[in-house]
């Protein structure tokens, strides 16, 4: 039997029908450093808070899943060296034989799924990597999107990523790509990726109208949102391209593969921009979360 236990505060919003948002563990446990990671998290819960709906953030542990976390879990995770970072593949094995794992943007939509839960805020999604046409990887956060029905707002696609290949795979797959306020593709540290959106939006309640409609017509998924980092917090892409070229060049050397990539990455881009990458990355997924929050209580009001 599969456990999941909602933390108190989840569980008082999901009987009451109050909208909660889903925020994702592998962001804090293989995204960030110790202790920037932990303070995000709750500064991020707290900004869904103060915009009117219910954190819940998803992980795996001891074989249950968890659904919100206290404080203390929340602490421990942060801490912890080798926790799992789970995806589709390997989510239920977690759980079966009992393990510890943090969820990915795929495991934390199946996840919110399984919880009642159509609104999840992160910070970039994983997709096509550079050189997977040699290599083929591509993040099961793409498929994920096509089949469960969690509206993503994310910052777009990670700038290291191949991102025009990323949108061409979310096309194939039939997910609606919304840039939120603008009409161009955001590039998670940078505003602006040269990609035109193939939809936008300007309102929450319309991101909202969508998801309803696409329940309506029995389409399954989800959508992706793509939210720009504000102003004042982006890194322009011309300033990132020669750290990102070089982050890649080492993973390559260094023959980093699989789920090692991505955090290989992102820690890489943390030392070669000292730091600017972390602090931008912190303000992206703050603004992720308060427009996940609307949309959830948008949601909310509409049923
Ligand atoms: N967004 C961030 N930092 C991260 C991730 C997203 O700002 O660390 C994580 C997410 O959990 C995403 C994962 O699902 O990276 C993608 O990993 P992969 O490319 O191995 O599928
Ligand atoms: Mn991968």
């Amino acid at each position: 039997m599969m456990k999941m236990i909602f933390s108190p505060e989840a569980k008082h919003a999901h009987v009451n029908n109050r909208p909660l948002v889903a925020l994702e563990s592998t962001i804090i446990t293989h995204g960030m450093p110790y202790p920037q990671n932990v303070e995000t998290a709750r500064r991020v819960e707290n900004m869904v808070r103060d915009t009117g709906a219910t954190p819940a953030t998803i992980a795996v542990l001891d074989g249950v899943l968890h659904v919100g976390l206290t404080d203390e879990q929340l602490d421990t995770l942060g801490q912890a060296k080798t926790v799992a970072k789970l995806s589709r593949a390997d989510f239920a094995a977690c759980l079966a034989t009992g393990g510890t794992g943090a969820t990915t943007v795929a495991a934390t939509m199946i996840a919110a799924r399984l919880a009642g839960i159509s609104v999840f805020a992160t910070g970039g999604i994983g997709g096509v990597h550079m050189g997977a046409e040699t290599t083929f990887d591509i993040s099961a956060d793409l498929q994920e999107l096509a089949q469960t029905p969690v509206t993503v707002v994310a910052a777009g696609a990670k700038a290291i990523l191949d991102m025009p290949k990323t949108y061409e795979v979310l096309e194939t797959l039939g997910v609606p790509v919304i840039a939120f306020g603008q009409d161009e593709l955001p590039a998670f540290w940078s505003r602006s990726s040269g990609l035109s959106a193939p939809l936008r939006m300007d309102t929450a309640k319309d991101i909202a109208a969508a998801m309803a409609m696409r329940a309506e017509m029995k389409i399954p998924g989800g959508q992706l949102i793509a939210n720009p980092i504000p102003v004042e917090d982006e890194i322009p892409a011309d300033v990132l391209a020669p750290i990102i070229a070089q982050a890649l060049a080492e993973a390559e050397t260094q023959g980093i593969t699989a789920k090692q990539v991505t955090p290989f990455l992102l820690n890489r881009i943390y030392e070669l921009t000292e730091g600017k990458s972390l602090t931008s990355n912190i303000a992206l997924v703050l603004n992720n979360a308060r427009l996940a929050a609307q949309i959830a209580c948008e949601l909310a009001s509409a049923t």
